[in-house]
């Protein structure tokens, strides 16, 4: 045999390199390099922890560590894709039984039956860590645990939706959220991306109107109306049908912040209604909301007075069909678990009870397919019904097997129908004798098109019904709103095609966007006639429930003051002293204290301090309740404020306080504001 001779390849490399390793210069892996076997990036000498030895045991025997860390690891879920930041509690439902004339929902149709339920509230836009006070649609999802199984009532806190049909559902939301490259801006639709698609959809006119309304910013989640948006169709016990809008009307009334303070809140505040609704149930300051339903005939056109009731950008004016209340609901107790309740409800409008059903909406059909979808990339597979939070509390016995994450173990050997086996234990299918769900027969008619209906055209009239219903200040800041929102877009053809469009629904609004853009407002057709909702509105004279509002008093209360506090809190106010330094009692110091945290202010002593100016300047501008008393004048009159001025109340007993609080803010005080036209040139 040949002696085998070293190839002189194989004996180079060491000794040929033309640099020593020690020199080479450091190049982590980049883009485009490739690793292979045994080419990995070598660790540290001193991690220590890595290394078998005295030091410690290796890395793969030390299984208390690889658990620990193995479970860290997976923490997280992917966050909603929509209304991923939201916050949520539980509550009782309670049915006042006058519904039954129309359905036999048993919820709904017995009187004072209490159903448990938990509520999700929500943003759309934002990602889990975003603030809660941006401009946004709310979510206002109910889940009904109903001893007939769970309906979920999936809404939001404005009637309408921007699109009509369910395929359009990612453009939307693509066009509303960050932009693809740098992903900002955050949880906001003042970009070019979201206002180049509404400009080009006008069916979302109407939606963007509510949106740019004070509707967009509420001052907290006991403060919004929720809607259920779509037409659904409720059977009573005859079964008899009837078309009905789902309504929620807080006890509170409606209220929003200022557009200012939202902005400052983000910053002061991001937790700012997670935190409300959260206090307010531990201090027992309950959030309220009645259920009511508009209920219309059931007709052939699925119409009421000339509106396509499967149309979800429409509303029925509650003039035209009043809002019976059927139920009251009480949020009052908080989770105990974040992410085992709030974050894993799993919230589907396919979840429904006899004696509800849905309609043939095109949005809400392409719903029915979406929630339960979502749920699986979400919570990990089909057995999510199985978490404490969504588990019915009616007896759940199906064939559903298997799959990730089953609890459940199954007994048995005839998950099958029909079979002859399994005897007893069942499962068969519920007849409407023992509570099953049996969907209302229906004809279908007409040709299968991807087309909407005519009746679906009209873009304009309602946007026009609910700008023209508003009060002059509500019309005033969807003014500003759209003028703030345009000019944060880059791209100025998207500003003028979206006052064309507004041209189409009011003249006045139009010019006076186009004069804050500095663009000149285009002609349009403007809608002529239309009679206005005065329901819509949510600045008038009505004086609402105080409970749960924040009064902050600067200064170290004297015997009176300790005495006008009391009274407040019988009320349901919350008083927050804000003094100089911390100390017995004290809640915020100057150094803390903002006024956004506050619906009114109580100023009891003198002082010069800066922050407190600011403070009290920021209350005065927002409309805020200013209480003065003893040496409190003279901290006005050093901040600037006219003592003068509607609402500076002077030594105001509590009644005065609540009465001012009960009208949210100081409205006569808004108008003398805004900079006067004649001083514009001055
Ligand atoms: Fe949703 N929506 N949506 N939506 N929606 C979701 O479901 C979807 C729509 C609403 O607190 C997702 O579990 C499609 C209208 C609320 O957990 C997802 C369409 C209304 C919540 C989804 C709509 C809503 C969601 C994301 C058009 C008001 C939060 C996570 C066809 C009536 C629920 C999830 C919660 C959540 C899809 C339209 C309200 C992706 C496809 C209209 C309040 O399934």
């Amino acid at each position: 045999m040949e002696p085998t001779v070293p190839s002189p390849k194989a004996k180079q490399p060491a000794e040929t390199s033309p640099v020593k390793e020690s020199l080479a210069p450091a190049r982590g892996l980049q883009t485009g390099d490739h690793l292979t076997s045994g080419q990995g990036v070598r660790l540290p000498d001193t991690d220590h922890s890595l290394k078998a030895g005295p030091r410690g045991p290796a890395l793969l025997e030390d299984f208390h560590l690889r658990e620990k860390i193995t479970h860290f690891d997976h923490e997280r879920i992917p966050e909603r894709v929509v209304h991923a930041r939201g916050s949520g509690a539980y509550g009782t439902f309670t049915s006042y039984g006058n519904a039954a004339s129309v359905t036999k929902a048993g919820f709904l149709a017995d009187k004072d039956r209490q159903t448990p339920v938990f509520v999700r509230f929500s943003t759309v836009l934002g990602s889990r860590g975003s603030a809660d006070t941006v401009r946004d649609v709310r979510g206002f999802a109910t889940k009904f645990y109903t001893a007939e199984g769970n309906f979920d009532l999936v809404g939001n806190n404005m009637p309408v939706f921007f699109i009509q049909d369910a395929i359009k559902f990612p453009d939307i939301i693509h066009a509303a959220k960050w932009h693809p490259d740098r992903e900002i801006p955050q949880a906001q639709t003042a970009h070019d991306t979201f206002w180049d698609f509404v400009s080009l959809h006008t069916e979302a006119t109407h939606h963007v109107f509510w949106a740019m309304s004070d509707r967009g910013i509420p001052r907290s989640y006991r403060t919004m109306e929720g809607f259920g948006v779509h037409t659904f169709r409720l059977v009573n016990a005859a079964g008899e049908t009837s078309l009905v809008k789902f309504h929620w009307k807080p006890v509170a009334g409606v209220h929003s912040q200022a557009w200012e303070e939202t902005q400052l809140t983000a910053g002061v505040d991001p937790d700012f209604h997670r935190r409300d609704l959260a206090d307010s149930i531990d201090a027992g300051l309950f959030y309220e909301y009645e259920l009511g339903i508009q209920v219309m005939p059931d007709n052939a056109d699925e119409s009421f007075e000339g509106i396509d009731l499967l149309d979800p950008t429409k509303i029925v004016p509650e003039e035209l069909a009043p809002v019976q209340p059927i139920g009251k609901l009480v949020l009052d107790r908080n989770p105990d678990n974040f992410h085992a309740e709030t974050e894993q409800i799993a919230f589907h409008i396919g979840n429904l009870v006899p004696g509800i059903e849905v309609t043939n909406d095109p949005l809400l059909q392409g719903r029915l397919f979406s929630y339960l979808d979502t749920q699986l990339s979400r919570l990990g597979g089909p057995n999510f019904t199985q978490l404490p939070i969504n588990r019915p509390h009616a007896p759940v016995n199906d064939n559903f097997r298997d799959g990730m994450h089953q609890s459940v173990v199954h007994r048995g050997v005839a998950p099958y129908l029909p079979n002859s086996l399994a005897g007893e234990e069942g499962p068969v299918p519920a007849g409407p004798e023992n509570g099953g769900y049996v969907h209302l027969p229906k004809p279908v008619l007409g040709d299968k098109v991807r087309a909407n209906p005519v009746s679906f055209a009209d873009h304009y009239t309602q946007a026009a019904l609910f700008y023209r219903s508003l009060s002059p200040l509500e019309q005033e800041h969807m003014a500003e709103a759209f003028t703030f929102e345009l000019s944060k877009c880059y791209e100025q053809a998207i500003r003028v095609r979206m006052l064309g469009v507004l041209s189409n629904v009011d003249a006045e609004l139009t010019a006076k966007v186009a004069a804050g853009l500095g663009l000149p407002a285009p002609e349009g057709k403007p809608v002529l006639d239309v009679t206005p909702s005065p329901a819509l509105a949510q600045i008038t004279d009505r004086v609402w429930p105080v409970t749960g509002r924040v009064v902050g008093v600067i200064g170290a209360p004297d015997k009176e003051t300790a005495a006008l506090q009391k009274a407040l809190k019988a009320q349901g106010v919350v008083v927050r002293v804000i003094a100089p330094v911390g100390g017995e009692g004290v809640e915020r110091t100057f150094q803390t204290a903002r006024s956004v945290e506050f619906d009114a202010i109580m100023v009891a002593s003198a002082t010069t301090d800066l922050q407190m100016t600011v403070l009290l300047q920021e209350a005065f501008r927002h409309g805020k309740a200013i209480a003065v008393r003893g040496k409190g004048e003279q901290t006005l009159i050093n901040a600037g404020i006219d003592v003068k001025a509607p609402g500076v109340l002077f030594d105001p007993d509590p009644e005065t306080i609540v009465a001012a609080l009960g009208r949210h803010r100081v409205w006569e005080r808004m108008p003398l504001l805004k900079p006067q036209a004649s001083s514009a040139g001055s």
